[in-house]
């Protein structure tokens, strides 16, 4: 038997307004709980939560701004809202069994035309309908674009929740964990924490380092006394990067973490100790930094 590989990747819900997005991503993260807080910068797309098994984990990422613009920022929302479509690995695509297509559905289908990312249409609420009325939506729906998987669910009730996230499962890139599986991530202070250690080594290596590196926490707990441990990882693209943010004898990485440290006890209120990896991740450091353009934090 060939050992399991583990699978990740990010996922974008989309749709008209109270089709159920949120009911269904409370659903899925719902036992593993890991919703993430809002950022204390305001983000254009944010990590809505994470749903973690033992050989995957997938990121949901909010898009908003997919619906028809009213003014200037609209436009420029939708663009940043397109540009995530093509980054994420799979598009949920959601409407409400009970609602006919509408022009909300029109306008996303003619954006999702230009992405290759592959797109499910996920059809909510089927506890308000008759059996009967499915088989027509769906057929409705085929012909005006070309569905990976169609999947009908009751987010509420959770009826084929499992399904759809078997079937996201399947469809899911082999990929790191983004984050830590055995902690409850509802602290806001993780991602600040991060984003410390990253404008550390961000200005301190001003210019060498393109602004595309990324922070990963890897552990962050509380051991004896009132000190914090945390563990982070940063993460860089190429050797040549990895050497200049370790230093001469260690001694930028040893710059970056007291600096950091000192921001981390501050926000913190506590003493840290802090440890700090450097790791080269050639594949999925770039879409993961794409994203981050889009304003995705780890
Ligand atoms: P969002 O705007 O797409 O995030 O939609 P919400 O998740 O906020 O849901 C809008 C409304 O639809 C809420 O009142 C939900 O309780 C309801 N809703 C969501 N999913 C279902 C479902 O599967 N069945 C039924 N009957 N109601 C649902
Ligand atoms: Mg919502
Ligand atoms: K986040």
């Amino acid at each position: 038997m060939s050992k399991e590989v583990y699978k990740s990747g990010f996922v974008s819900i989309i749709g008209r307004p109270n089709v159920g997005k949120s009911t269904f991503l409370n659903k899925v993260v719902g036992q593993k709980i890991a919703i993430m807080s809002d950022k204390p910068q305001t983000t254009r797309n944010k990590v809505q939560g994470v749903y973690s098994e033992n050989q995957a984990q997938i990121v949901f990422i909010d898009t908003p701004g997919i619906h028809k613009p009213k003014h200037k920022l609209g436009d420029f929302m939708m663009k940043v809202a397109q540009n995530t479509l093509k980054e994420v690995d799979i598009i949920l695509f959601m409407i409400n069994a009970e609602e006919g297509y509408g022009r909300g559905d029109e306008f996303i289908i003619e954006k999702l035309q230009g992405t290759s990312t592959p797109v499910f249409l996920v059809i909510n609420k089927i506890d308000q309908i008759h059996p009967d009325q499915l088989l027509p939506l769906i057929e409705k729906y085929n012909n005006l674009y070309s569905f990976k998987e169609i999947i009908p669910i009751s987010a509420l009730e959770g009826n084929n929740v499992p399904t759809l996230v078997d079937q996201i499962k399947a469809y899911l890139p082999e990929g790191p964990q983004y984050y830590p599986i055995d902690q409850v991530t509802d602290h806001p202070e993780r991602f600040i924490v991060t984003e410390l250690i990253r404008e550390k080594a961000l200005h301190l290596t001003r210019e060498e380092i393109p602004h595309s590196i990324a922070v990963v926490m890897d552990s962050m707990e509380k051991r004896e006394g009132n000190t914090v441990y945390v563990g982070a990882t940063i993460i860089v693209e190429r050797d040549s990067q990895k050497g200049i943010i370790i230093g001469k004898q260690g001694s930028m990485l040893k710059e970056i973490g007291k600096r950091a440290r000192t921001d981390i006890e501050a926000l913190l209120g506590s003493k840290v100790y802090l440890e700090l990896w450097v790791k080269v991740q050639k594949d999925w450091r770039n879409k993961m930094s794409q994203l981050r353009d889009f304003g995705f934090r780890d």
